[in-house]
């Protein structure tokens, strides 16, 4: 399984640097080895057991690695956490994940502990004093070799990512240890990693991106990873010129960046071996902007955070602009017709459904939602329109369900509908994510106040912001008197999206 896979680069590359944070010194694989087994140790001495959950809200730093590695090695569940949750999110997911230890930055503290206080099954809460530099140095300065034996069960849950939902509160997705192993390997093939790729690693570790597919993939074919802290384009647009590097993964909004401060001028990138899109849909001025301006062709794939990875376009061959690509290795894909699900024929636009080693246990705790994401048959119903062409290239055309892609970052619309609702001048809303050239959609919402109120819109904005992460808050505020309706009562979102996103 993956954390095999991990050991054995651990015996037998100690000496080659794993990862090394930009401005730090590298941590080897016996380092790596040697951290993983202080923070196990750690987890343990607290009386860590496995399925326990162990939420994880730090930076990207190398604490957060090693408690995440750790944290799987002992067969305890990680959860990680978005350090821009604000308290009212953060409330939910540790009650509702009941995790037993928090581990967080100690610059939270004055936030967290009135939170944590009122948790029943939280335990403890382990404050890391600056993690990213002296909080480091605690986990690297240890000698003890352990042998921790690895988790064998591949239905053994490993991680818990948070999924937010169309109809309820955000959800916990379970991804096992088989369904970790299986999506990597599937990478491994398909994007041919190799021990001497050097990946350079811009994107958040808290979602399944910037952990699984980018940090994984390298972690499990013995590569490096160079982390850098925050996507800066300009340091990575450097970066990326100065040929140490083979790999990249982004999202189109950071692509964005890089091309726009290129404007124009021709920096050859050709020494990349992989750059990847993903987490939204890569626009095609920027496909071809890319091959204009870097001499590379961008490879799309299209995953999810029930999933990892499950269509890509191929390393060889060609990589069609506008195209997911086919599926991976071990992963069916099919088109449906949403309504009865049975099978589209080529050219037809349907719903996208999965089926795969890869794909999720099920929601924590939510057996009726876990049984709702599945057909009869077992396929994973992903919510993405999409079609399939002869030569089995898929498209993705758009959502079943009520969604915003924002900077590669989902927003269901519900839970900032209900974030609004709570506010006293709003009667009514309804949030629709508008085309964005940077971000690819906006969150935009629509209100109809109460009768007689004031509505400053500034003040609804940044009351969401007291509610939700930032980028779920809404970047326009429209004040309607009414809103266009299906013989239902339905708000006809179409209709608004038509009339408002000009
Ligand atoms: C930041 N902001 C966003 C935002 N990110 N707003 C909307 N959408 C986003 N995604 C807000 C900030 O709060 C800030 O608001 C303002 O935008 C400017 O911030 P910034 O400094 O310019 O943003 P930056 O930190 O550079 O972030 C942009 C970004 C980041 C694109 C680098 O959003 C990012 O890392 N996105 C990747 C997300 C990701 O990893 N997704 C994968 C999910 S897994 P203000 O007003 O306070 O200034 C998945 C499965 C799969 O989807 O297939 O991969």
């Amino acid at each position: 399984m993956f954390l095999d896979a991990l050991a054995d680069h651990c015996r037998n590359q100690p000496d080659k640097p794993a990862l090394q944070f930009i401005g730090g010194p590298p941590v080897t694989y016996g380092d790596l080895a040697r951290s993983i087994n202080r923070s196990a140790d750690y987890l343990l001495s607290l009386g860590i057991e496995p399925g326990d959950r162990v939420a994880v809200q730090l930076p990207k730093c190398l604490p957060f690695i090693t408690f995440h590695l750790a944290t799987m090695q002992i067969g305890a569940i990680f959860l990680p956490l978005n350090p821009a949750y604000p308290p009212s999110e953060l409330r939910y997911f540790l009650a509702d994940s009941a995790a037993r230890l928090l581990i967080a930055d100690a610059e939270d503290q004055a936030k967290l502990d009135p939170i944590t206080a009122a948790l029943p099954h939280h335990q403890k809460t382990a404050y890391i004093h600056k993690p990213g530099d002296s909080g480091a140095d605690w986990l690297l300065d240890y000698s003890a070799q352990r042998d921790y034996p690895l988790p064998s069960d591949p239905d053994q849950t490993a991680m818990m990512l948070y999924t937010s939902g169309t109809t309820s509160r955000p959800k916990g997705a379970l991804i096992s240890h088989g369904n970790l192993t299986a999506n990597i390997r599937s990478l491994h093939e398909a994007w041919g990693w190799r021990a001497d790729d050097v990946l350079l690693h811009a994107l958040p570790i808290f979602h399944v991106h910037g952990l699984v597919v980018a940090l994984h993939g390298a972690l499990h074919a013995g590569a490096t990873a160079i982390l850098c802290l925050a996507f800066d384009a300009a340091e990575v647009l450097e970066l990326l010129a100065s040929r140490r590097f083979s790999v990249f993964m982004g999202v189109p909004t950071m692509h964005r960046r890089l091309y726009q401060l290129a404007s124009g001028r021709r920096i050859d990138l050709s020494h990349m071996r992989l750059m990847t899109s993903g987490s939204d849909r890569l626009p095609d001025d920027l496909f071809f902007g890319y091959q204009e301006t870097f001499n590379i062709t961008l490879l799309e794939r299209y995953g999810m955070t029930e999933t990892g990875m499950n269509l890509s376009n191929p390393l060889q061959g060609e990589r069609r602009v506008g195209s997911v690509g086919m599926p991976l290795p071990g992963v069916s894909a099919r088109i449906v017709d949403p309504e009865t699900e049975a099978s589209l024929p080529d050219g037809q636009v349907g719903e996208v459904q999965i089926k795969g080693a890869h794909v999720f246990k099920g929601y924590w705790r939510q057996p009726e939602k876990t049984a709702a994401a599945f057909s009869p048959d077992g396929w994973l119903r992903t919510g993405d329109m999409g079609m399939r062409e002869a030569d089995g290239y898929f498209s993705l055309k758009g959502r079943a369900k009520d969604l915003i892609i924002t900077g590669g970052l989902n927003v269901y619309p519900p839970e900032v509908e209900l974030a609004l609702m709570r506010h006293p001048a709003v009667a009514a809303c309804a949030v629709i994510g508008c085309p964005d050239k940077e971000w690819g959609e906006q969150v935009v919402a629509v209100i109809i106040p109460q009768h007689g109120a004031r509505v400053d819109e500034a003040a609804i904005c940044a009351f969401c912001r007291e509610h939700l992460a930032a980028y779920k808050a809404p970047r326009r505020v429209i004040l309607v008197d009414d809103f266009p309706r299906n013989a239902l009562g339905k708000i006809q979102k179409a209709k608004l999206r038509a009339q408002f996103c000009t």
